[in-house]
């Protein structure tokens, strides 16, 4: 079988790889139609990207405390922070307890809108909501806020669409990733299969270890000479559709591969009724997340974490 292109290369400096980039004045509808999603240059300034660094340096920071504080359990990285690669045999065990290796040990930190200012400020950029409002409309939410750290050792995201997990429809929802540190096939840069946008996109199928989330992901890979490396420079973004998929490699770098994320929903999405709620089947230790049966406890999404601009439909509405 033909290989993604990074698998190709040894040397990561020069892949041979261009994308769809939305230039001033371009259209973003057209790019997502025909590609299902679009490279900007330069989104943030070099002073946007520190100052999110510095900015995640002193959350974690104040967790570490927090948590040392009030102890740390197994189960918290799911609301706030994953703890990887730090966390192994069920303990936290980073390199020593200098801030530096405290934050080495942290693969994600989750809601970040919630916890900072800045973040907030982001996530409302108006090069950004002016983008994304094109594309799913004015009535626009945020879903949730992310800051991915990836640092030498973090294990793959596995191949997954964004939909899959957030269930809404319509599927009018779309992610905004920001590479804060050089992302490149070695330090587990965004994998995505190119997929022309449509509402009704298809689902793969996904499935998952109820008592590790993280592992929820696509059954089948996509075949690797189909996959495109999202290779970027701090401040350059990746705009997709909620249905592409996409995934990142371990990170096998010395360097770290930080990153937000921000996931943005038409505020008229609603979740997708799952039949187990109306007394359908139960799937057991693993679960089947076609359209047609999907797992409640994969519905942490059914709320968004802030209103962006235009309307808020209240509940029953994301
Ligand atoms: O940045 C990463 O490692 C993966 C991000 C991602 O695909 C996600 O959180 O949905």
């Amino acid at each position: 079988m033909a290989k993604c292109i990074c698998q190709q290369k040894s040397d990561n400096s020069s892949l041979p790889v261009s994308y769809p980039t939305l230039q001033d004045g371009g259209d973003p509808v057209k790019l997502f139609q025909e590609h299902g999603y679009f490279v900007v240059r330069q989104l943030l300034t070099s002073e946007e990207v520190e100052s999110i660094k510095s900015e995640i340096s002193a959350i974690v920071a104040k967790w570490y405390t927090q948590w040392l504080e009030t102890g740390m359990d197994g189960n918290d990285w799911e609301t706030a922070a994953n703890r990887e690669p730090a966390w192994k045999e069920g303990r936290w065990q980073p390199a020593s307890d200098k801030p530096a290796d405290i934050e080495l040990g942290f693969r994600r930190l989750y809601r970040m809108t919630l916890e900072s200012q800045l973040f907030d400020r982001i996530a409302k950029h108006e090069k950004i909501v002016s983008t994304v409002s094109k594309l799913i409309g004015n009535d626009i939410k945020l879903l949730q806020s992310m800051a991915l750290l990836k640092p030498p050792g973090a294990s793959e995201k596995m191949w997954h669409q964004d939909n899959g997990y957030f269930r809404l429809n319509p599927s009018r929802i779309m992610g905004v990733w920001i590479a804060l540190d050089p992302a490149n096939c070695a330090n587990g840069c965004m994998h995505i299969l190119p997929q022309p946008y449509t509402e009704d996109g298809q689902f793969y199928k996904h499935a998952a270890n109820v008592d590790f989330h993280i592992e929820y992901g696509m059954v089948d890979r996509p075949n690797p000479s189909d996959v495109v490396p999202i290779i970027l420079n701090p401040g350059d973004a990746l705009m997709f559709h909620s249905h592409l998929a996409h995934y990142t490699p371990p990170n096998n770098s010395e360097t770290r591969r930080r990153s937000v994320q921000f996931h943005y929903a038409s505020s008229e999405c609603q979740r997708i009724k799952c039949p187990k709620e109306e007394g359908g089947a139960d799937h057991g230790m693993y679960f089947d997340c076609d359209p047609e049966c999907q797992e409640q406890k994969y519905y942490y999404y059914k709320k968004g974490e802030t209103l962006i601009s235009g309307r808020d439909f209240g509940e029953g509405y994301v």
